[in-house]
């Protein structure tokens, strides 16, 4: 196997690129490969002989501006996307690699310009993670006039034909049951072909609230080679008016240090991650979660193996069974179902709307600038660092979000530029649907409507607040609380159709006019003072 054209690492940017010689410019197939797709495992490259291949990356306009992407989640898979060129090009590959500086404005164009340098004959792509994406594609063929297969993205542990047979005949799709049959499938945390435990779930202890009952283990700061610190300094000038402190870039950019953060995760934090996974903590953004559902989502680690290392970690006794059934439930279970969902319910999923919620997100959406403490610091971390934890997302933003009636489009590209995991297929699943069942309850068997008492429960945000969480009207008043009360009201007719919800509404209606009144009545002032808040 010999490269006929050289790769050479350009010393201004970092990066491997193609000695750009005439006579060897061709190749019989390009693959172009995404951000989000940085995998040996993709299914382009199982194939792929690097004698006749070149490989595209691009850094683009179009992706990173087509919702107001966090500062971390574009140098992250930019830096991600220049150190997996690199290993490309240490094993012979040639890489047309387009670094933003380029500007090229979107991913068809980077193929267009690596079809000019390369002559190629067919172009190999995996299916996209997002319908956008992919409609555009199937138009890709005609516009550079040669074949563009897309091929199945196998880096999941269900494709979407898994899902769609299992959604087959379903009245309801409830995770819990595609779940298990994943389980089943494959072997994980089985006992022959029993639930090891003799449970399913262990999701009730799941849930204790967080009272500062032990120390949250440090996280260590990876440092940052040339490429980063080149990467970081160009995103900082490039898209100054995005959220992200990049001061606090703490991720990492190779499989090897994705793997490094997730053996730190087994060690340090799994073992009590199961008791605290849906605490809220005012001293740490992090707690004991796992930080990598990044990596997951753009190729530096694959599920499989995580969930592997995990089981691996409570058979050797260094973590209870609930912790890793905990765990495992998010990987195998949910992320897959949330996939399989979106394409399964995609394209008209998106434009749902069930409960109706048309009101502009308050600008202090973007600064996180609220005497609420449990939003604020929710916020802020999401806006500063990219990343908040599965509970902050649901039971403090997504929640005020739901009880506020914010605009669904709103508050989904909100979630979609903010998150550094954030990609449609898992993103708008969990905010349209299980925040803020818009699907009208697909994913969510009842709306994750909570007043200030669940957020009290869970943590210790209430004690330094401006705010009462016992207090429903008046100026101290949680705001949580009426607006609560005011959802459960507003949408009383299409909720008494749920009997998850019949205690909750019988208890409202049992309560006197007059107290109704009054809550609903502080409610309106509260929505009319939002930006205020
Ligand atoms: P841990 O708490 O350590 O969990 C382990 C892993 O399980 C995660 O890394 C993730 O891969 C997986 N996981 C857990 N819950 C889910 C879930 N509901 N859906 C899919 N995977 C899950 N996750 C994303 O990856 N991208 C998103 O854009 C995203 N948006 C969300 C929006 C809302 C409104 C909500 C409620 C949840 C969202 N999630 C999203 C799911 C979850 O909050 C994140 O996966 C998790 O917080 C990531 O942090 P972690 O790696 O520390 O997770
Ligand atoms: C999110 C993102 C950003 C910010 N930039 C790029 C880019 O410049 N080039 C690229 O190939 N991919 C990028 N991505 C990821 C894509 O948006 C992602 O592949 C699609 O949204 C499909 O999931
Ligand atoms: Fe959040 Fe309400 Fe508690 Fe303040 S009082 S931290 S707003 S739940």
């Amino acid at each position: 196997m010999s490269a006929v054209c050289p790769v050479s690492k350009s010393r201004a940017t970092g990066l491997w690129r193609g000695d750009y010689r005439m006579s060897d410019m061709s190749r019989d197939t390009a693959i172009l490969l995404l951000g989000d797709q940085l995998s040996w495992g993709h299914p382009a490259l199982q194939q792929a002989d690097p004698d006749t291949t070149v490989v595209i990356l691009a850094e683009v306009r179009e992706e990173a501006n087509y919702v107001r992407h966090n500062r971390h989640k574009i140098a992250l898979l930019f830096s991600a996307m220049r150190h997996f060129a690199e290993a490309l090009g240490e094993r012979g590959y040639q890489v047309a690699y387009y670094p933003y500086e380029d500007s090229v404005p979107s991913l068809l164009a980077a193929c267009e310009r690596a079809q000019e340098q390369w002559r190629y004959e067919r172009l190999l792509i995996c299916e996209p993670g997002e319908y956008r994406l992919l409609e555009q594609m199937q138009r890709w063929s005609d516009a550079l006039g040669l074949p563009v297969e897309l091929l199945e993205d196998t880096r999941f542990l269900a494709s979407r034909q898994d899902f769609s047979d299992w959604a087959s005949g379903r009245k309801q799709l409830r995770m819990e049951y595609f779940y298990r049959d994943m389980r089943k499938r494959y072997g994980l945390l089985m006992d022959a072909d029993q639930p090891e435990g003799g449970k399913w779930n262990y999701d009730a202890d799941n849930r204790t609230g967080w009272r500062e009952q032990c120390e949250i283990p440090a996280r260590s700061e990876p440092e940052h080679d040339d490429i980063t610190r080149t990467v970081i300094a160009m995103v900082e000038a490039a898209f100054p008016d995005h959220p992200g402190d990049l001061s606090t870039f703490r991720w990492a950019v190779s499989h090897k240090a994705a793997q490094a953060e997730l053996d730190w995760f087994c060690e340090h934090a799994l073992p009590a991650f199961g008791t605290y996974q849906d605490a809220l903590a005012e001293e740490s953004p992090w707690l004991f979660h796992g930080l990598i559902s990044m990596y997951l989502n753009c190729g530096l680690l694959d599920p499989l193996p995580v969930c592997e290392q995990v089981e691996a970690a409570y058979r050797r006794g260094h973590c209870s069974l609930s912790a890793a059934e905990g765990f495992i439930r998010q990987v195998l279970g949910w992320r897959e179902y949330v996939r399989g969902l979106y394409w399964h319910h995609m394209p008209d999923y998106r434009e749902r709307n069930a409960l109706s919620a048309h009101r502009p997100l308050p600008e202090w959406f973007w600064t996180g600038d609220t005497e609420m403490r449990c939003l604020s610091q929710a916020l802020r971390q999401s806006l500063d660092l990219g990343y908040a934890h599965h509970i902050q997302r649901l039971m403090v933003i997504g929640n005020f979000a739901l009880i506020a009636g914010l605009s669904v489009p709103e508050v989904c590209d909100w979630y979609l530029g903010v998150y550094l995991d954030a990609y449609e297929w898992v993103e708008l699943p969990n905010t349209l649907g299980m925040a803020l069942f818009a699907d009208g309850g697909i994913m969510a068997s009842k709306p994750y409507a909570a007043s200030g008492k669940y957020i009290q429960k869970q943590g210790n945000h209430c004690k330094a607040c401006r705010y009462d969480p016992k207090r429903v009207t008046g100026e101290d008043a949680c705001p949580y609380n009426s607006l609560y009360w005011h959802f459960i009201d507003r949408h009383n007719a299409l909720l008494s159709q749920n009997p998850r919800m019949g205690l909750i509404l019988g208890g409202w209606r049992k309560r006197s006019d007059e107290d109704r009144e009054a809550v609903l009545q502080w409610a309106d002032h509260t929505l009319e003072q939002i930006a205020e808040l």
